[in-house]
């Protein structure tokens, strides 16, 4: 049986993590004081309870309010500062974080203010505890692909510090295909490639990020079960899927950890990583998503150490650093 310091010892990567959702209720309150923000809400007890979703839109909408509070270079540093330390206590040794750059510059905030205050913290926390890190910039696939092109030219300056280009938000009337040139311009740019696909979405989503979008890595990609020949592809080719099991319960894409078809993924050889997506909301860092999967569907030893391999390998890391966390 798998007990709690194995879990632990195991050396982790996290592929699928988005900085605005690691914005705890405490540092929510702290920060809109701080910035004299006004919050729809009278206490974190409060703003908790309010963390109940019916779907992915119920959630983004509470996700986006709350970024509200981010305004200084310093806000951007705390908010990653404090997903680092959970890395540490978790043993999670590299770690590939989303941002999404459209929700802060649309309400006035320089590109600049918010890459450079993630970039430190991640600095910080490579000198102190040696994770390594990548930083993977997200499109909102609600807003225009117009939109997206323009974010793009805006991080160029900052290009060196950028490893990829990814795709979130409402999933659902917002295929991967509205986004084709973004993604032809991304890539001609030299950036690595990933997008959410087959967390509502239907499977086409996952065939269309492949095909139309040239994505290397599916963020999600549950829904992949619901197509055969997609499966097929997806294990000959060996192409990983960032999984997020307390994010799909908290989110009802599986009514309970019981019913997640996580562990049916990893017996069919597909390259499945466990990620945490949105931590704050969704009440569990890294350990706690493997706690969690372990508790409702008990995998192997042999199961966990293909996990942990899974995400080294899957990750955007130097061959390098792999062999070290190998
Ligand atoms: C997200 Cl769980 C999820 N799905 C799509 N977009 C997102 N942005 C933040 N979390
Ligand atoms: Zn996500």
């Amino acid at each position: 049986t798998i007990d709690h310091a194995f879990l632990q010892s195991l050396p982790k990567v996290e592929l699928h993590l988005h900085i605005e959702g690691t914005l705890e209720p405490e540092l929510m309150f702290e920060l809109a004081q701080r910035n004299n923000v006004a919050l729809p809400f009278d206490s974190v007890d409060q703003l908790r309870a309010a963390y109940q979703f019916n779907d992915l839109q119920s959630f983004l909408d509470l996700y986006y309010q709350g970024a509200s509070v981010l305004l200084t270079e310093q806000d951007f540093y705390d908010l990653t500062w404090a997903y680092l330390e959970r890395c540490q206590q978790d043993n999670v040794q590299h770690v590939e974080i989303f941002f999404d750059p459209q929700t802060h510059t649309d309400r006035g905030i320089a590109f600049a203010t918010v890459i450079n205050g993630i970039k430190r913290a991640l600095h910080d926390a490579q000198q102190q505890w040696q994770i390594s890190y990548g930083i993977i910039l997200c499109f909102l696939r609600h807003l225009s692909e117009e939109q997206a092109l323009a974010t793009l030219a805006q991080a160029e300056p900052f290009k060196q510090h950028i490893i990829g280009i990814g795709l979130d938000s409402s999933e659902v009337g917002h295929p991967p295909q509205k986004f084709a040139r973004a993604f032809a311009a991304a890539k001609q740019q030299g950036y690595r490639l990933v997008a959410h696909a087959g967390e509502e979405g239907p499977a086409e989503y996952i065939w269309e990020a492949l095909q139309q979008l040239s994505v290397e890595r599916i963020d999600h990609g549950v829904r992949c079960v619901d197509d055969e020949e997609l499966v097929a592809l997806l294990v000959n080719e060996q192409i990983p899927l960032t999984v997020c099991p307390t994010s799909n319960v908290r989110l009802k894409v599986f009514e309970q950890m019981s019913e997640h078809n996580l562990k049916q993924l990893l017996e069919r050889g597909l390259k499945v990583t466990i990620n945490s997506d949105d931590p704050a909301y969704f009440g569990g860092y890294m350990m706690e998503n493997y706690r969690q999967v372990e508790a409702a569907l008990g995998l192997s030893t042999a199961q966990w150490l293909q996990l942990s391999r899974n995400a080294i390998e899957a990750s955007f890391a130097s061959p390098e650093r792999k062999a070290e966390l190998l």
